[in-house]
């Protein structure tokens, strides 16, 4: 038996879901009501979401856990047998753990949940942060600047050099691992859904390639069934309405050091 102890919303949730989905797979969905419960932290030291129980035994780390279904349930398999193309696909989730989840929670803290954080009283805050250190760190920072924190930029910069990367790629095969749908577009769609809840889709407005990966990810059942069937009713008005400011204010902040013509 598969069961996965996740949240509806996060992003490392959603990556192992969609691999989930992509291969049929059974499970029972275990919402974990307070990351920093001592049970809870007997089974993720981290703090963590998401964390994979299969056969009583606990596999921690989204992509691990991605890579670990895959092995364990054959067909459709969604690792390319090219050792080529597998080092692409490596190298794309190596680029993601790296640098894309530390710089999405930066902006998802700019746009979001720094309001959450900013409602809570000082003793919730701290008992809520990360607990990673440097998450922490920079977390306090976006609820002391907001949108000026000196991490945003950064951050906006880096999903600059993501769509110009994943444009090129596109443009030499459908998807990112070569010409079959892979565990790298399984980890990156709900990374270019966040993208798109933070309004910052206009990124991609000239990357025909780019633009057309994106629609055939969305079209797939696996999105509906790890991302869309999650989102809190609310989600979709509130989402809309906080795109459009951030839109706004990320195109202003990127305008305003984009290099003369
Ligand atoms: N490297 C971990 C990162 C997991 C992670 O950052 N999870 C987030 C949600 S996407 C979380 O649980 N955050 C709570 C916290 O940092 O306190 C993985 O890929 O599983």
């Amino acid at each position: 038996m598969l069961a996965l102890y996740h949240l509806p919303m996060a992003i490392c949730a959603q990556k192992v879901r969609v691999c989930l989905a992509e291969k049929d797979l059974d499970w029972e969905s275990r919402i974990v009501a307070d990351l920093r419960a001592p049970e809870y932290l007997k089974l993720n030291p981290g703090g963590y979401v998401p964390t994979l129980e299969h056969a009583g035994r606990l596999v921690t780390e989204s992509r691990i856990i991605s890579e670990y279904l895959d092995e364990a349930f054959g067909d459709p398999s969604l690792t390319p047998r090219d050792p080529y193309l597998r080092a692409q696909m490596g190298l794309w989730t190596k680029l993601l753990d790296e640098e894309l989840h530390p710089n999405i929670f930066i902006l998802t803290c700019a746009v979001s949940l720094r309001h959450w954080y900013a409602a809570m009283s000082p003793e919730q805050r701290k008992a809520a942060l990360p607990l990673d250190a440097l998450k922490r760190q920079r977390a306090e920072d976006i609820i002391a600047h907001g949108e000026e924190s000196q991490h945003v930029m950064p951050a906006l910069r880096c999903f600059v050099r993501l769509v110009e990367r994943m444009e090129e790629s596109l443009k030499r095969s459908s998807w990112l691992a070569g010409d079959t749908y892979s565990l790298a577009d399984a980890d990156y769609t709900p990374y270019l859904q966040r993208l798109t809840d933070l309004g910052l889709s206009f990124l991609w407005r000239d990357k025909p390639a780019l633009s057309a990966w994106v629609d055939r990810v969305r079209a797939r059942d696996s999105f509906h069934a790890a991302i869309i069937k999650w989102q809190p009713p609310e989600h979709r008005e509130r989402a809309s309405g906080v795109a459009k400011r951030a839109s706004e204010l990320f195109a202003a902040k990127l305008a305003s050091v984009a290099p003369a013509a």
